[in-house]
Parts: C-alpha cells; structure tokens; sequence
C-alpha cells in the first residue's frame, strides 16, 4: 500500500537525525547528538560528580528516539575509564553488565539492572565504576556514559526519576557473550576529537558489518 510505503520512508528518514538519551543514572555531561557515535558521547574522563547507584537493585532509563533498537551495556572499574580497553576484562572482552537486547518502540525505557550479577572483578558494594550504554537505532554505534558509587544499600531508583515504559514490546536478548552486528551507517567524523576514542576502537565494540538489513527488516515489521 502507497500509505505503508511513505510511513516506512518517514521512519528512514527521521532514522538519521534521532539517537538515544541516558536519563538515569545521569551521564558524564549534557547530550550532544552529534558526538554520539563517539566513546562516552565524546566525554572523555570521568566525572567527580558520581551518582550512588545500586551494587543489586537498579534501574536505568532512557529515552529512544528511534522505532526499533538495540542495547547492550559494558561497565569499567577503572577509575577514570577513557577508552575502550579499560572496559575489556584481562583477556580483552568487554564486561558485559546488560547483554545486548533488541526491542522496538520510541519514548522511555526503564529496566532492571544488576551489577554484581555480572560478577565483574573490582565490582563491589563501594566501588567507583562507569557505565556505558551502547545503542544502535539504525545509525551506527551510540553511547553515553554514567559514573556511578555502588552502594548495597542505596534504592532501586530515586522517587523523582521516572521510570516508565513508552511501549510494550517484547524484548528479545542475544545470548551471553554475543554481540550483534550493528549498522555501519554511523559517521566517525567525531571519533578523531579524543585520541582515546578511536573509530577502530567503536569497531571493535559492535564488530564490522554492513548489515543494515536487520534493521530494515525490523521497520518493514513495524510499517
Ligand atoms: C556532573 O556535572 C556535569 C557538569 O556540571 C553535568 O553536566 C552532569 O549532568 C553531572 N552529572 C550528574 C550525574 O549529575
Ligand atoms: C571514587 O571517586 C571519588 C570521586 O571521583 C573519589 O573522591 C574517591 O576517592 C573514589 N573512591 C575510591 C574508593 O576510589
Ligand atoms: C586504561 O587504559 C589506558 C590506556 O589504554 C591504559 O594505559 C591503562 O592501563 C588502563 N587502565 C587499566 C586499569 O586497565
Ligand atoms: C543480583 O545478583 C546477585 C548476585 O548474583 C544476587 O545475589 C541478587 O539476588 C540479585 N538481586 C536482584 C534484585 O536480582
Ligand atoms: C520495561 O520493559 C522491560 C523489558 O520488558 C522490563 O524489564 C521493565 O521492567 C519494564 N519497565 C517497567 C517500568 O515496567
Ligand atoms: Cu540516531
């Protein structure tokens, strides 16, 4: 149908200006789309002004901008993590603290995350760790940073931040260990703005592919 067609051609469109932002726990500085695909969203070190978050019993948040996306998260406990390899355990994987997921819907997102479950070394009640959220909504590599405490005794999430789903889509995760081929549509124009945060570094996160397919085959479901 003509109507499914322009609707699907829409989502394509908006696709390439719409990204993702953290809202809890906060990230390392205000959100600047353009520097997105970059590491940290191109915040380089880490902030003093870490939030306290729960070693058990968290929640994340964030805001998707696109229809369909998929998100892992990996986690530092170095101390001022400012590139890719201080998230790699000793054998060079990355610490994985969600496992990538795919699910579809635009608007908030808020799920459970537990720390220690991932059984990260250094990762304890105390620890000072950052957080990086990996997104890819059909434009390439995403990511936002957060600094956290843990704490075993803080709460789940803070009664003024909203944790809320804008959708009920079912997610589906990939198995542990497996990370999904991303778009290769993102510009590194950025990427050479941090020494540390080179494009061949945000490759070696979400592996070398051209595979949009995936994608559009998840906006033709939705069209
Ligand atoms: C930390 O401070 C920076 C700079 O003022 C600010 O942009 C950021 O939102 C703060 N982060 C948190 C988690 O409060
Ligand atoms: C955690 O980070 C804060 C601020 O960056 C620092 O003052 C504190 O000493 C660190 N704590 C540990 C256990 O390293
Ligand atoms: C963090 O990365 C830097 C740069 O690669 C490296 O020199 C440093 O040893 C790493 N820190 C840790 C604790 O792995
Ligand atoms: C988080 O993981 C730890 C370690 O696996 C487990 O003991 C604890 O019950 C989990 N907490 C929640 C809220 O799932
Ligand atoms: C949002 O959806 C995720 C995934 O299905 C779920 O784990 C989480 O509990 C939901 N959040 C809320 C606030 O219901
Ligand atoms: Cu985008």
């Amino acid at each position: 149908m003509r109507f499914t067609s322009v609707a699907f051609l829409a989502g394509l469109v908006s696709a390439v200006s719409a990204h993702f932002h953290l809202q809890y726990p906060g990230p390392r500085g205000a959100f600047v789309e353009s520097s997105e695909p970059t590491f940290c969203d191109n915040y380089g070190d880490a902030t003093t002004n870490r939030t306290t978050f729960p070693l058990n019993n968290g929640y994340y948040s964030l805001n998707s901008e696109h229809p369909t996306w998929t998100l892992g998260v990996i986690i530092s406990a170095v101390q001022n993590p400012n590139n890719f390899a201080n998230f790699t355990d000793s054998s060079g994987k990355y610490q994985m603290v969600v496992n990538y997921f795919e699910t579809s819907g635009e608007g908030s997102f808020c799920a459970p995350i537990n720390i220690s479950a991932a059984g990260i070394d250094g990762v304890k009640d105390g620890s000072n760790v950052t957080v990086q959220f990996i997104f890819d909504g059909g434009d390439g590599a995403l990511y936002q940073c957060a600094d956290l405490t843990l704490s075993e005794s803080t709460t789940a999430i803070p009664s003024d931040v909203s944790c809320a789903n804008a959708s009920s889509a079912a997610v589906t995760y990939f198995s542990s260990g497996v990370t999904p081929t991303f778009s290769a549509t993102a510009t590194s124009s950025s990427a050479s703005s941090t020494s540390t945060s080179s494009a061949a570094d945000a490759k070696a996160v979400v592996g070398v592919s051209g595979l949009v397919l995936s994608v559009l085959g998840g906006l033709l479901a939705l069209a």
